[in-house]
């Protein structure tokens, strides 16, 4: 791993990798040193890597099939490229702290996400290890989410009174809910190269736990919500133009800051399918 320059950013995750071009194309053994990069630190950072959207998808695609979102739009002839433009008239709906697609039965392994505009000051992203949050638990609370199991729903992190307006929305929006029903995943996933545990819930698409009444579902949840997002669990990424960053969502969560309106704000991400938590 000669080449590449690892900076770590804060104890519980996220490393700045300089040293490589992310444009062309991966030698094996750059692959393997990338992968191992993102077990070890969850979170990678890359300056100064102007890649193209043919580029970003190749890049993702040597780590494993591509998902294709059901109602983000794509970037034209690179389905596999998802947009997010936002700006004052289409605020940012990442604004709750989640993991990507964790309502699918193989949720992402990981994310790669490239600046193509930014706004003026703001937009920062942040991002939590819910390894750091759930070694911080109790063992007594350990334990009590040990067996449990939570739904996953696309229509909860969709809702229809958002993303069914139009006829042609509608229409898409119906067909994302027919493609993607709710899915039951573990409450606590072992990561499977590291093995490490980590919260997997979220406030995006987490509906309830399996088994528990409401009221303590809704306990439990709201609890690991606001405790995956504890200061101590994160690292907040200022952004400058072609940064490209590579998460893996298996063990991450991450939230966007909306705090840059109406300023805009234009983001491509390429988002590579994982294995079913266990
Ligand atoms: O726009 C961002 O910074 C992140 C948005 C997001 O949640 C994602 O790309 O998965
Ligand atoms: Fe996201």
């Amino acid at each position: 791993m000669s080449e590449l320059h690892v900076t770590r950013l804060t104890p519980a995750l996220g490393a700045e990798v300089s040293g490589l071009s992310l444009a062309a194309p991966l030698t094996e053994s750059l692959k393997q040193d990338i992968a191992r990069l993102l077990v070890e630190h969850q979170v990678l950072f890359f300056r100064n890597q102007p890649i193209t959207d043919r580029q970003q998808r190749d890049f993702a695609a040597s780590f494993g099939k591509l998902h294709i979102h059901p109602i983000y739009p794509q970037v034209p002839d690179e389905p596999e490229i998802m947009i997010l433009d936002t700006h004052g008239d289409n605020p940012p709906d990442a604004i709750h702290w989640h993991s990507d697609v964790s309502c699918i039965e193989t949720p992402p392994l990981g994310a790669i996400l490239a600046a193509k505009q930014l706004p003026p000051l703001g937009g920062d992203t942040v991002w939590a290890s819910a390894t750091a949050a759930y070694d911080a638990l109790s063992e007594s609370f350990k334990q009590l989410i040990a067996p449990l199991t939570a739904v996953h729903d696309f229509t909860h992190s969709f809702p229809e009174d958002r993303y069914a307006i139009t006829p042609r929305q509608r229409e898409q929006w119906d067909k994302a809910k027919a493609a993607n029903p709710p899915v039951i995943h573990p409450v606590v996933r072992t990561h499977p190269v590291s093995g490490k545990k980590a919260i997997f819930v979220n406030e995006d698409f987490t509906r309830r736990i399996v088994g528990l009444p409401e009221a303590e579902s809704r306990a439990i949840l709201q609890f690991l919500y606001q405790h995956v997002a504890k200061a101590n669990f994160t690292v907040r990424w200022r952004w400058q133009p072609n940064d490209v960053v590579f998460w893996d969502n298996r063990i991450t969560q991450h939230i966007a800051v909306d705090d840059y309106l109406p300023h805009r704000r234009i983001m491509h991400r390429a988002t590579i399918l994982g294995d079913k938590p266990f």
